[in-house]
């Protein structure tokens, strides 16, 4: 009687962990694997599932290049291998249609990713309905129109793989060196960034916006878990139509207590190369295909004060005076003279945002970095906050805002206030100066910028 339970008890928890399955499938049934994988699996019966890329048919023979999210094979379809219903039925296939086949693998030298599949039953989960709108030669309208299609691309699933890893590395690069991930809200009631203009929301019966960024909030985290980070969208109403600007983009921000301006250049430095080694380390290959001479950055990065800054563009003629924010041409200039890239450091109060805390050397520039690159320009700014609640008061005050809007910040500095710096990291800038994209547009999948809203 034991014997005779434990053997059904048994037989119901092979069954359940598909153990049954696998063993009499191993024999007939296909092995179900994605494109990438067919190399291991020469001479064996696979099912795929994925879209019709190409289709070429010569007579009773149908070359098929098919996609998923691993790569792309050619299939070999004959007529009398799937039967003529079938095979008329799929040469009226449209470009995108979504299928499953099954077949054999078979190795080919010429064939990319070095084999074929030769089909032996083609099943069509959805055939597209229309011709496929985006074909060779597109112009930038047609992509941005159908970036909901565009994104199936190669080129793009290529960034979007990319992009996932990169902002896998850096997340857990920071859990490793004792950083908790806080989430803030992405609606706010008050400006963090002086100059960049904000979206407003209509908030029930009250007015409020979409965040600029989440530094104040992780500010309020340190007293409670001391090195915070958030990685999630900051929105930008600026009127720029560059390569550059997002109107929303995704930040990296970093806040650590008892943390001091250098040390933040320390940390910075130490995250962006050892993140960027990673992630060049383990995808080498595809990066040198989009940006054959990309080298990974090398410690130290270059400093620069804007004093000096402002010095070494004189010397170069452009005419600027001290006190006026850098533009990009300078911003070019420098990291084209110095190298990059390079911090350029204390900047004037009054061009920086009321929470920096004054260089006590020098109390008219702020402990203030931001780490230019070029093209892409500032892909972080950060620097030591003010941590004292008069100085901050009177700042607040200083530069035009009502104290009341940030009472709660302000609060931050009544109970048991710290030195703290922090700074944020435009994530898409760094992934499209990497790959060298030709706009920033390109290294996020559905980009808002001041023309695009859609899709
Ligand atoms: O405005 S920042 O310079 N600084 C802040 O928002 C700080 N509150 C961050 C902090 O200390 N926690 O923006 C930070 C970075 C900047 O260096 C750019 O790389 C990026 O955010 N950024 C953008 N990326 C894409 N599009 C736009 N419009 C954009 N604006 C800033």
């Amino acid at each position: 009687m034991f014997l005779l339970v434990s053997f059904i008890l048994l037989g119901a928890v092979r069954k359940m962990t598909g153990q049954y399955k696998m063993e009499k499938g191993a024999i007939n049934e296909a092995l179900e694997c994605k494109i990438s994988e067919l190399e291991k699996f020469i001479g064996r019966r696979v099912r795929i599932r994925g879209w019709l890329y190409v289709k070429n048919t010569v007579g009773k023979i149908s070359f098929l290049r098919i996609r998923d999210s691993s790569g792309i094979v050619q299939v070999v379809v004959k007529k009398d291998k799937v039967g003529e219903e079938i095979f008329e039925k799929m040469d009226k296939l449209k470009r995108e249609s979504s299928l499953i086949i099954e077949g054999v693998v078979k190795k080919d030298e010429r064939a990319p990713g070095g084999v074929e599949l030769g089909a032996e039953s083609l099943t069509v989960q959805s055939p597209s309905l229309e011709d496929y709108p985006l074909r060779k030669n597109l112009s930038p309208n047609l992509v941005w129109k159908y970036r909901h299609l565009f994104i199936r691309s190669r080129i793009m699933s290529m960034i979007l793989k990319l992009r996932s890893s990169l902002s896998n590395i850096f997340r857990n690069w920071l859990i490793e060196h004792g950083f908790f991930e806080v989430d803030a809200p992405s609606i706010v009631t008050a400006a963090t960034e002086g100059g960049a203009k904000m979206f407003e929301v209509k908030y029930f019966d009250k007015k409020a916006f979409l965040t600029q960024s989440s530094q104040f909030y992780l500010e309020g985290a340190i007293f409670s878990l001391e090195k915070v980070f958030c990685f999630q969208p900051s929105f930008r109403a600026e009127e720029s139509k560059t390569r550059r600007h997002l109107s929303e983009y995704w930040h990296l921000e970093v806040e650590a207590s008892n943390m001091d301006f250098q040390q933040l250049l320390h940390f910075e430095e130490d995250m962006i190369t050892s993140v960027i080694r990673e992630f060049y380390d383990k995808h080498k290959d595809e990066i040198k295909r989009f940006n054959p001479e990309f080298k990974p950055f090398e410690k130290p990065f270059k400093r620069i004060t804007y004093t000096q800054a402002v010095e070494l563009l004189k010397n170069n003629g452009v005419a600027i005076e001290w006190g006026k924010d850098l533009g990009v041409r300078e911003e070019k200039m420098i990291a084209t003279i110095l190298g990059q890239p390079v911090f350029i450091t204390h900047y004037p109060r009054q061009v920086r945002a009321f929470y920096h805390m004054p260089d006590p050397e020098n109390p008219s520039v702020v402990l203030s970095a931001d780490l230019i690159v070029w093209p892409y320009g500032e892909i972080t700014g950060g620097g030591q906050r003010i941590d004292d609640y008069k100085m901050l008061l009177e700042r607040i005050i200083e530069s035009g805002y009502n104290p009341d809007d940030y009472s709660w910040y302000l609060d931050l500095r009544k109970y048991g206030s710290v030195p703290h710096s922090g700074f944020g990291l435009g994530f898409e800038r760094l992934l499209a100066h990497i790959l060298n994209l030709p706009s920033i547009k390109y290294a996020i999948p559905y980009p808002r910028t001041q023309t695009i809203v859609y899709p």
